[in-house]
């Protein structure tokens, strides 16, 4: 059976709306995802929503509603948001499954077990917004005087009786791992962050609360809820069937990669590990901090009114170009701007006007010239052989720089593919060959389809079906890597009669919206 792969999106506080961070997120997921699959992995998919804890039963409050009702109806609204943005995800998690309660308690106890939690009083700061403890030296006073936390949000003094997990005993344990594997961390700027916070001193974590009721009950302890934080974590164990370790996806356990935003490579990286050593569970083997989407530069917040919903966006630019904006502008792992001109100008140049336009010259030009029939072997020159070697090449490119989460880097490399397709075009001039050299003209037109169909299946992760369509007009069926390398495609799909229907673009142009345009 083939190598599993698991790769996890963090799980959506869905207090609010789905916001583009999310989209992006599970966007840049969905194409690793689709890569491995491709590359032939055994792939678990999970994305889901993270329900409990204060800041949700506040925001069903301010709505009037009983929390699980306001809990079903957001979460539906990211359930929605990953259909509609194309996220090929094996499951839709939410924390209030029952299942996810059973792991969590199942981890609790193994905690607990261990001898790691203890009763005491916890009195300290905390944020609703973040769901998150902070010492007194990590906070700053705000503009009124009131003390905010790094994220730059308000902090209330609580005080009540928690359990606490020995955090402080795996200190040296998670040195130990950060120095014995460089990859558990990246990119290397958020290792170096959480080495340097790890090495000042863990204090143990408050993992529990009693005053309010919206949380997974700890088990043997009533009137207290697990601290959010401890359930959010462990909804990736719940998609591989925990505690039952010899179940059907119990295989894909330990995860190959959690991907999550910056502001929560700690929790991934510092209380996730050491939960699961004192649980005794294998740890997973990577996390990825990808950075923050900025519109125009500048933070999202409601109060500015730059938050873009996502679905607005797919609606003017269609779901695709979207993709490929995202994946293609931001350098994985650094932050990100976005607007509407930028996604504009992005998705003409490179997928309209290059790709597309390759694409769909060559197709309308074999079903119209040539009544669709794939164009013979003609007379071959040598700048054919360097085509296609140019061309796989820059496919090659891509599936390195993929393997790596260099993603921008990795499509980069693919248009290095299609520019040379380009010039191509320009030199070899199959159209002015009509006439005056015809056997020339099928050999060139016969290179063509064959790059193109390698530059489509490499791109089929990021654009998956505007890429498809490409592949579909040309009758193209297998789409997994090794049918890249297949260089006897060609010839096989020629004989076997196929023929063209005239195409029509898979790659639009986009127009700037009109109102994004004043
Ligand atoms: O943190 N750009 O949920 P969340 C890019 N429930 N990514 C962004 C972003 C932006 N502007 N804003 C947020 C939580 N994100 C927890 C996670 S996991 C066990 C629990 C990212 O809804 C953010 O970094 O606040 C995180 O990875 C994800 O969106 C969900 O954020």
């Amino acid at each position: 059976m083939a190598d599993p792969f698991y790769i996890t999106t963090a799980i959506h506080y869905p207090n609010g709306k789905p916001h583009i961070g999310h989209a992006y997120e599970m966007i840049a997921a969905d194409a690793i995802a689709r890569f491995q699959r491709q590359a032939g992995r055994d792939v678990l998919f999970q994305t889901g929503t993270d329900e409990h804890g204060l800041k949700m039963a506040q925001a069903a409050r301010a709505r009037g509603l009983a929390t699980r009702d306001f809990a079903d109806e957001m979460s539906s609204h990211f359930h929605v948001m990953a259909d509609r943005l194309n996220i090929s995800y094996d499951r839709f998690i939410r924390t209030v499954d029952t299942d996810h309660y059973a792991a969590s308690q199942a981890i609790w106890q193994a905690m607990s077990d261990k001898g790691d939690l203890y009763l005491d009083r916890y009195e300290g700061w905390y944020s609703v917004r973040d769901e998150a403890f902070y010492d007194e030296a990590e906070l700053s006073a705000g503009e009124d005087g009131t003390k905010l936390s790094p994220q730059g949000t308000p902090v209330e003094w609580t005080a009540e009786e928690t359990w606490f997990f020995r955090l402080s005993k795996y200190q040296q344990p998670l040195l130990d791992l950060y120095a014995a594997n460089p990859d558990f961390i990246r990119p290397e700027s958020r290792r170096n962050e959480v080495m340097r916070f790890v090495e000042g001193g863990l204090s143990d974590l408050s993992v529990s609360r009693t005053s309010f009721d919206w949380g997974v009950p700890v088990p043997g302890s009533p009137g207290h809820v697990m601290y959010v934080w401890v359930d959010a974590l462990t909804n990736y164990l719940t998609g591989t069937g925990y505690p039952d370790r010899n179940g059907e996806r119990s295989r894909f356990w330990p995860a190959d990669l959690h991907l999550i935003g910056k502001d929560i490579v700690r929790f991934h990286t510092v209380y996730w590990p050491a939960f699961l050593m004192s649980a005794d569970i294998p740890l997973p083997r990577s996390v990825f901090g990808h950075g923050f989407l900025l519109h125009r530069g500048e933070k999202m917040s409601k109060s500015v009114g730059n938050v873009v919903d996502p679905g607005e966006l797919a609606d003017a630019f269609g779901v695709d170009a979207l993709r490929y904006f995202f994946l293609r502008e931001v350098s994985f792992g650094q932050d990100g701007s976005y607007s509407a001109e930028a996604i504009v100008t992005r998705v003409n140049a490179e997928l309209a006007n290059s790709f597309g336009n390759l694409a769909q010259r060559t197709l309308s030009f074999i079903a119209k010239n040539l009544d669709g029939a794939l164009p013979e072997a003609g007379r071959a020159e040598d700048m054919d052989g360097a085509l296609i070697e140019e061309v796989v090449v820059a496919c090659a490119g891509l599936r390195t720089a993929f393997d790596d989460l260099m993603l921008s880097q990795g499509i980069e490399a693919w248009m290095r593919g299609v520019y040379a397709c380009n010039q191509y075009i320009d030199t070899a001039a199959p159209w002015a060959l009509r006439k005056t050299d015809p056997e020339r003209m099928h050999a060139v037109l016969r290179t063509l389809v064959r790059a193109i169909r390698m530059l489509a299946i490499a791109i089929l992760p990021v654009v998956p079906v505007a890429a498809g369509k490409v592949l579909d007009q040309l009758g193209a069926e297998a789409r997994d890597h090794a049918a890249i390398d297949d260089d006897g495609w060609y010839d096989a799909h020629a004989a076997s009669g196929f023929r063209l229907a005239p195409p029509t673009p898979a790659f639009p142009r986009l127009e700037m919206p009109a109102e994004a345009a004043a």
